[in-house]
């Protein structure tokens, strides 16, 4: 396991779930953080807590990942101490709704297409230039099961996921030659803030998705990221496709009641 002490570590999407655990077991690495949403409350008071906890130094950023410029003007001016981002952590992304491909809703595809994929691709292009000029560096790309496999209703979400994993296959290859590693990690059921967010704020909907089953947790991802971000240099994950013990594939779950 290599040591990541003062290495910089961007996550996006860290306010809730598996971006907020990420932070966390990063933060015991003693590395530097910048942390991207846009719930700046949700972000001050984890950068409080991680300096409370670790000591660990943060460089928040809010804004909104489907903002091309938004994302290019903070990448661009970080102040000098924080610009050499060893490991991105593309995290930041959403479903919305389980509607019938035919009869879904235009602004809800077009929130996952810009967040999943095009927000993703933003932070890409503006930072691993850096890592290339510097000789070092790692993307992590959350992907998902989705993206292996398509369920019903999941459509456009299970597209945008297969496309991050498009994305990080042709990353790698492009950066075939150079130190750069990328990583997709791609989780089943995970219980965060997603179902909520998936079903428009209807928690009981939302709860559904889990009852009867012991779905991971934002620690068990946190970890395997951790995992892949602290093999020795010459290692490159491509990808990890973890899921629950009570899971067999995107639609067959196995449920206690
Ligand atoms: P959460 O809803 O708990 O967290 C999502 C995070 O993404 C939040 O921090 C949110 O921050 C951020 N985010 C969403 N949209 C934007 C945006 N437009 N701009 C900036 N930040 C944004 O969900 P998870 O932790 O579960 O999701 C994290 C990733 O894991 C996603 O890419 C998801 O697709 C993937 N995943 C999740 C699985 C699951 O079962 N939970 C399984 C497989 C993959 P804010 O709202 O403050 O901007
Ligand atoms: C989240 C997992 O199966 O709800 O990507 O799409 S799933």
């Amino acid at each position: 396991m290599i040591s990541l002490k003062n290495q910089i570590v961007l996550i996006t999407g860290a306010s809730s779930g598996i971006g907020n655990a990420c932070a966390r077991i990063f933060a015991g690495a003693g590395v530097k953080l910048i942390l991207a949403a846009r719930r700046w409350e949700r972000l001050q008071q984890l950068a409080d807590e991680l300096s409370r906890e670790f000591g660990v130094e943060t460089h928040l950023l809010q804004l909104d990942v489907r903002d091309r410029h938004a994302v290019e003007s903070a990448i661009t001016s970080l102040p000098p101490a924080w610009s050499a981002i060893d490991i991105l952590i593309n995290n930041a992304g959403l479903s919305r709704g389980l509607d019938k491909l035919h009869e879904g809703e235009l602004p809800d595809w077009e929130e996952m297409i810009d967040t999943n994929i095009k927000g993703l691709l933003y932070f890409t292009r503006y930072i691993v230039p850096g890592m290339v000029e510097r000789d070092r560096g790692h993307v992590i790309n959350l992907g998902s099961i989705a993206g292996h496999q398509t369920y019903p209703g999941g459509n456009v979400y299970c597209a945008t996921k297969a496309a991050v994993k498009a994305i990080s296959e042709g990353l790698k290859q492009d950066l075939l030659g150079t130190p750069v590693r990328v990583t997709s990690v791609d989780p089943g059921m995970v219980e965060t803030e997603f179902s909520q967010v998936r079903f428009h704020g209807d928690r009981e909907r939302a709860n559904k998705v889990y009852q009867g089953v012991q779905p991971l947790t934002p620690e068990d991802i946190a970890d395997v990221v951790f995992f892949c971000a602290t093999r020795s240099p010459h290692v490159n994950i491509n990808q990890v496709i973890l899921m629950p013990v009570d899971q067999a594939s995107a639609t067959l779950v196995n449920r206690r009641q």
